[in-house]
C-alpha cells in the first residue's frame, strides 16, 4: 500500500509539469499581490470592494433584496481536464491510505498523529496541497483541495486539524501575502512536511475580539527587527509547529493628530529566533491527536523582512486567511457527514425490531433523510464556495463563513442523530460515533465562533445594503425604498435559472430574497448604525438564520438543476432534496423574517434579556427549588 502513496507526489508533478498553479486559482491573489505594493494590496482585498458600490457577491446581494445569480448559477465547473485528472488520481490512494493505514481510534487514544501516519502523510503530499509545485508542493485548486480534505474529514478530524492548523490557516499567509523571498524560504520545507506551520492569533483576553490583542512588536532603533512580547492560548500545532504566523500590535504615530498609536502587524516567526517556548499540550474533549498549546512570546527578535503585509495590516491578514481557509471546514465536515450517514444506514438496513427492520419505521427515515438532506446542502456550499474562489472571485467571505456555520452545524446533527439510530451501539466508544461527536463540537467554536460568525454575515451584509440605502436616500430615489420596505419584487426571479422542474422552488427562493430585503431595508430605517448594538443581536441572529437558508436554498437549486439538466443518474433524487429542503427552508425563513420585527418576537427576546441578566447579577439560578429548600 505505502507504495502506492510514495510515488504520488512524483506522478502529479509528472502529469501536471506544464503550468504549476496556485492556490487561489486563474486570477489569483497571488499574483495580485506581487505585482502591487502592500499595504495598498490588503486594502484592496481586504475591503473586498468595500469601496465598489456593486458587488459579485450573492450572499451580499440579498441584503439589498437583489439577486445576482452569476455566481451561483449553473453550478461552476472549475476543474480543466487536467486537473480532474490529477484529482482522480490522488483520490484512491488518499482514502486507502486512510482505510488501510491511519488509525483514527489509536491516535486519539494515543493523543497524537501515529509517526506512520505522519510519515505517510508527508509521502503523499498532504502537508503542501496547495503551495505551488515549484516550491516543492502539490498545486492544487480549491476544489482540488476541498475534495481531499473531505476524504481527511471523513476519517479523521484530528488528522484534518494537524494538516488545516498547518496549511489552511498556519502557513496561508505566506501563500498568500507572502514576497517572492519569503515564499521561496519557508515554503519548500512546509510543504513537505518537513518543518511545520501554525497560526497565532488567539490570547487569553482576546478570543473572538480579535482586534484586542495585547501581544506587542517594537521596532529596533536601527530598523533591523521587532521585538515581540506576549503569549498566545490554543494554538493548533503549537506545541509541535517551527514556524508561526504570529499576529501583534506596534505602535505607529498617527499622522493627523501626531500622537502615538497602536496598528497591528503580521510576522512569520521561526522557533529558531529564540524566545518562543510552548505550554504542556492542552487536555482536550475531542480532536485529541492534534496538538494544541499555549505559545509564550519572550524577547523573540523578528527581522523586518519577515512581516507579512505591511504595517498595520495584522487584523486583515488574519481574517482574509481565515476566510480562505472556512470553505475547507465545509468539504472535511462534508466527510463527517458521509460517514455518520453510512453508519446509520448500515445498521438501520439490518437491525431487526418488531420484526423489520428498523429502516422501515418512519422515525428513522426523517433520522436519515434529514442527514442527507444537511448533507447535499453542506456538500452544494462547499464547492460553490471552492469554485467561485478559483474563479477568482474576491467576495466569497460571506459565502465562506455560511459554509462554515451550515456545515458545523449540520455535521453535529448528523453525529447526534446517528448515534440516535445506533441507540446503545452508538454509544459505545468502538463504534466510532463516541469519537466523531466529540472531535465536531470544536467546529462550532473555532475559526470564529458560529455566533461571532452569524453577526459578520448579518453586519457586513448591512453594511452594504446600508450603503445603497444612504446613496438611493442622497439622490431622492425614494420610490425604490418604498418598494423595497414594502416588499415588492426588484423584478429578479430566479426561476429562469433553474431547470423547469425547480421553478415553483425557485420562485420560493426569490420571495425569500425579497422578503429578506425588506426585512434588512426597514430594520436599517429603524435603527440605523445602532442595529449593531448588542441588544439587537436576538433580532440579528434570526437575519443571519434567514441568510444561511436563502444561500443553502440557491446553492442546491442550483446544483439540482446541473444534475437535471445533465441527466445524471441521481437527478431525480436531488431534485426531491432540493424541493424539500426549499420548501422547509421557506417557512424557516418566513418564520425567522417576522420575528426580526414582529412585536411579540421583540418582547421575548425583552424576556429573554432579562431572565439572562437576573441570573448573572444573581451568580446563579434564582426560582425556588421545588422541595423548598
Ligand atoms: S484561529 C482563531 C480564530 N479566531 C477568529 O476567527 C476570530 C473571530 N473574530 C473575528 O473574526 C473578528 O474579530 C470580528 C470583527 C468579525 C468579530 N474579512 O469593526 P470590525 C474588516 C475581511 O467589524 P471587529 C482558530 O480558531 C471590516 O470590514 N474583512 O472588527 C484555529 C473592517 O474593515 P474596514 C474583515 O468588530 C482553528 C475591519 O475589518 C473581516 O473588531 C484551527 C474592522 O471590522 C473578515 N472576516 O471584529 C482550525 N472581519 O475598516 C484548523 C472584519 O475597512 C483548520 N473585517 O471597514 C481546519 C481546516 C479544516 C480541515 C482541513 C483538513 C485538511
Amino acid at each position: 500500500m505505502f507504495r502506492s502513496v510514495r510515488y504520488l507526489p512524483s506522478l502529479i508533478q509528472k502529469s501536471a509539469l506544464s503550468h504549476s498553479r496556485n492556490v487561489v486559482g486563474p486570477c489569483s491573489q497571488l499574483q495580485w499581490r506581487e505585482a502591487r505594493p502592500s499595504s495598498q494590496i490588503q486594502k484592496r482585498e481586504a475591503s473586498s470592494g468595500a469601496e465598489s458600490s456593486e458587488m459579485n457577491s450573492f450572499a451580499m446581494n440579498i441584503f439589498r433584496g437583489d439577486i445576482k445569480p452569476s455566481t451561483i448559477f449553473p453550478f461552476p465547473e472549475v476543474l480543466n481536464e487536467e486537473q480532474e485528472e490529477t484529482l482522480k488520481m490522488l483520490v484512491d490512494p488518499c482514502a486507502k491510505f486512510f482505510e488501510d493505514i491511519n488509525d483514527p481510534a489509536a491516535n486519539d487514544s494515543l493523543e497524537k498523529v501515529e509517526d506512520n501516519s505522519l510519515e505517510g502523510l508527508k509521502e503523499m503530499g498532504a502537508f503542501g496541497l496547495q503551495v505551488p509545485q515549484d516550491l516543492s508542493g502539490l498545486g492544487l485548486t480549491n476544489t482540488q483541495y476541498a475534495r481531499l480534505v473531505e476524504i481527511v474529514g471523513s476519517h479523521d478530524l484530528g488528522v484534518g486539524i494537524t494538516l488545516g492548523a498547518h496549511q489552511s490557516i498556519g502557513f496561508k499567509g505566506i501563500l498568500l501575502y507572502g514576497t517572492p523571498e519569503q515564499k521561496q524560504k519557508y515554503l519548500p520545507d512546509l510543504a513537505t512536511g518537513q518543518k511545520m506551520a501554525a497560526f497565532c492569533l488567539t490570547e487569553p483576553s482576546c478570543g473572538s475580539d480579535a482586534a484586542g490583542i495585547k501581544t506587542r512588536a517594537i521596532l529596533s532603533p536601527d530598523g533591523t527587527h521587532y521585538t515581540l512580547n506576549g503569549g498566545k492560548i490554543w494554538i493548533s500545532n503549537g506545541g509541535v509547529a517551527d514556524v508561526f504566523t504570529v499576529f501583534a500590535k506596534t505602535p505607529i504615530v498617527d499622522e493627523k493628530t501626531g500622537k502615538e498609536k497602536d496598528t497591528s502587524v503580521a510576522f512569520i516567526v521561526e522557533r529558531g529566533f529564540g524566545g518562543i517556548t510552548h505550554g504542556a499540550p492542552e487536555k482536550k474533549m475531542g480532536i485529541k491527536a492534534s496538538n494544541t498549546a499555549a505559545l509564550f512570546i519572550d524577547d523573540c527578535k523578528v527581522p523586518v523582512e519577515n512581516m507579512l503585509g505591511g504595517v498595520g495590516d495584522g487584523f486583515k491578514v488574519a481574517m482574509n486567511i481565515l476566510n480562505n481557509g472556512r470553505f475547507g471546514m465545509a468539504a472535511a465536515l462534508s466527510g463527517t457527514m458521509k460517514y455518520c450517514i453510512n453508519k446509520s444506514i448500515e445498521h438501520a438496513g439490518q437491525r431487526v425490531q418488531f420484526k423489520t427492520e428498523i429502516s422501515n419505521f418512519g422515525a428513522i427515515q426523517e433520522k436519515i433523510s434529514r442527514m442527507v438532506m444537511k448533507h447535499y446542502v453542506t456538500e452544494s456550499m462547499a464547492y460553490l464556495v471552492s469554485a467561485n474562489m478559483d474563479q477568482g472571485i474576491k467576495e466569497f467571505q460571506i459565502e465562506a463563513a455560511i459554509s462554515k456555520i451550515y456545515a458545523s452545524e449540520a455535521a453535529w446533527f448528523c453525529a447526534d442523530e446517528a448515534i440516535q439510530v445506533l441507540g446503545g451501539m452508538g454509544y459505545m466508544k468502538e463504534c466510532g460515533l463516541e469519537r466523531v461527536m466529540r472531535d465536531l463540537r470544536i467546529f462550532r467554536i473555532f475559526e470564529g465562533t458560529n455566533d461571532i460568525l452569524r453577526l459578520f454575515v448579518v453586519l457586513t451584509g448591512m453594511e452594504y445594503a446600508g450603503r445603497a440605502l444612504k446613496s438611493a436616500g442622497k439622490m431622492g430615489v425614494a420610490a425604490d425604498m418604498l418598494k423595497r420596505r414594502l416588499g415588492i419584487s426588484s423584478g429578479d426571479s430566479l426561476s429562469t435559472q433553474v431547470h423547469g422542474s425547480l421553478k415553483e422552488s425557485a420562485d420560493q427562493a426569490s420571495k425569500s430574497i425579497n422578503e429578506f430585503g425588506a426585512t434588512v431595508t426597514n430594520l436599517l430605517i429603524k435603527h440605523g448604525k445602532k442595529v449593531k448594538d448588542p441588544e439587537h443581536q436576538f433580532v440579528l441572529n434570526r437575519v443571519a438564520e434567514a441568510a444561511i437558508d436563502i444561500y443553502g436554498m440557491v446553492a442546491v437549486l442550483s446544483r439540482a438543476s446541473r444534475s437535471l439538466e445533465q441527466n445524471h443518474s441521481s437527478a431525480q433524487h436531488e431534485l426531491v432534496l432540493t424541493k424539500l429542503f426549499c420548501d422547509e427552508a421557506t417557512e424557516r425563513i418566513a418564520m425567522n423574517l417576522r420575528d426580526a420585527s414582529d412585536s411579540k418576537a421583540l418582547q421575548r427576546y425583552t424576556s429573554l434579556a432579562r431572565i439572562s441578566k437576573d441570573v448573572v447579577s444573581n451568580n446563579g439560578t434564582l426560582q425556588q427549588h421545588p422541595l423548598g429548600f
